[in-house]
């Protein structure tokens, strides 16, 4: 039976660009076909729990502003929030969602209760997906709201904590894989610290390798086919997070001897945060065989903080897209919206808004970046800035056998002497809004 929290609103059409209509997509087109797959295959859209539903809309300084009439601790509240949820990704018409196992049901008084009150949405989820078609993306377990884990969950001094952690994400493994899921996320909450002075740091980041590894042989031991996801992330909460960023967590899974089992979320506003652009980190993360999925928002560029925005500017998105694209596209992984409105937004329809214009911007930058590919010119550009390297002397000097002397000798030898070129970066920003 209909919630009614949505009031008459009717299921979110296509209307095309010319559209007024707030409730309409614009440029989100789920089935229309870029480079022969549709755009809800590349796009794999995901409307996340916590933003949604979980957040009350209370900040720093103020309390919660919205009201919900879920807002509750027993499971009754509950199953009425999975209801709206699973009214709202229908109305949005979007094919995945994702969890955390403390957004969807009460923690109870134990890790039991807990454990059993997730089990229980878990199989009234599995009833809403079956009729629905809407998939799970990807769930997860919150190791840093609840105080235990103010001093972090794997990398706690505490080895209880250690343990706590273990057993929540292994409910949330098992509820992710009985539903599915496409994959599995670790974002470390508090996974850092916020002073040395009472910091083992090297210690820390051993039993956080020692955590992740764990994670993949029970992955592997129950059969759980999903891809495990590590979400980089520099610093809040905690000042030094140990996941800073792509290159960081590389470096991380290599010395735990991971880097081949596990894969990576990268989210918008902690790229800003990492002082990099979101391209950079997806590109990053393609040239080391890394990209797994994404979380889409932007970040308030004033403020500093992860303000977890939804994404409204496709020309900012579009090297993205193209650097999506260029390395094979996202599946299994997608665009979850890792996005909330803000806290004066107090009207349901908002959180349709949000979803329905942070859609339609990655729709647009995703056509802009296959028309820019199409077109070509730009791939030809990146192809003649390197032919050098296509000479036979110049692939010599990156496979051997030459040495340092050999190719000091050759530039007198040779007469080799570079002329600057130009890097162009105008004329490529301007090439680049053509196609938006
Ligand atoms: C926090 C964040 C999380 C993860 C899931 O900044 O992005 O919501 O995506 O734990
Ligand atoms: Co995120």
């Amino acid at each position: 039976m209909a919630t009614g929290f949505f009031g008459d609103i009717a299921p979110i059409r296509f209307e095309g660009a010319q559209s007024a209509n707030p409730l309409a997509y614009r440029h989100y087109q789920a089935e229309k076909k870029v480079f022969g797959k549709t755009m809800a295959e590349h796009l794999r859209p995901a409307v996340c729990y916590w933003h949604n539903f979980a957040w009350p809309g209370s900040d720093m300084f103020g309390a919660p502003t919205f009201e919900r009439p879920w807002f509750g601790e027993t499971m009754k509240d509950a199953r009425l929030k999975a209801d709206v949820a699973f009214e709202m990704f229908a109305l949005l018409g979007v094919p995945f969602f994702t969890f955390h196992d403390r957004d969807v049901v009460p923690e109870g008084a134990s890790l039991a209760e807990f454990g059993r009150n997730l089990a229980e949405i878990t199989e009234y989820f599995e009833a809403k997906m079956k009729a629905s078609g809407v998939k799970l993306l990807w769930g997860t377990a919150n190791l840093f709201s609840h105080p235990r884990y103010m001093a972090g969950a794997a990398t706690n001094p505490d080895p209880d904590v250690f343990a706590y952690a273990a057993a929540q994400v292994k409910n949330a493994i098992d509820a992710t894989h009985r539903l599915g899921g496409a994959n599995y996320v670790l974002w470390g909450g508090r996974e850092g610290y916020e002073t040395l002075l009472n910091t083992d740091l090297k210690r820390e980041q051993e039993q956080l390798g020692r955590f992740l590894s764990l994670v993949i042989d029970y992955k592997h031991k129950i059969g759980f086919k999903g891809v495990i996801l590590v979400e980089p992330k520099p610093q809040e909460p905690t000042k030094h997070q140990y996941d800073y960023d792509v290159a960081t967590v590389y470096g991380f899974l290599k010395r735990f001897g991971l880097e081949k089992e596990v894969k990576l979320n990268i989210e918008v506003g902690h790229a800003v945060l990492a002082g990099h652009s979101f391209e950079h980190e997806v590109a990053m993360a393609v040239s080391l065989g890394l990209l797994g999925s994404l979380d889409a928002n932007r970040n308030d560029y004033q403020s500093g903080w992860d303000t977890d925005q939804f994404p409204n500017n496709a020309a900012e998105l579009l090297p993205a897209f193209y650097q999506i694209l260029k390395g094979g596209g996202l599946a299994p992984g997608g665009l979850n919206f890792d996005a909330k409105v803000r806290r004066q937004s107090i009207d349901p329809q908002d959180l349709l808004i949000g979803h329905v214009g942070g859609l339609d911007v990655c729709a647009q930058a995703l056509s802009a970046a296959a028309k820019l590919i199409e077109e070509g010119s730009y791939d030809r550009f990146l192809v003649e800035r390197y032919s050098g390297w296509d000479a036979p002397a110049a692939k010599a000097m990156l496979a051997g056998p030459s040495s340092l002397e050999e190719i000091a000798s050759r530039v007198a030898r040779d007469g080799v002497d570079p002329k600057p070129k130009s890097g162009r970066q105008e004329f490529l920003e301007n090439l680049l809004n053509r196609f938006v």
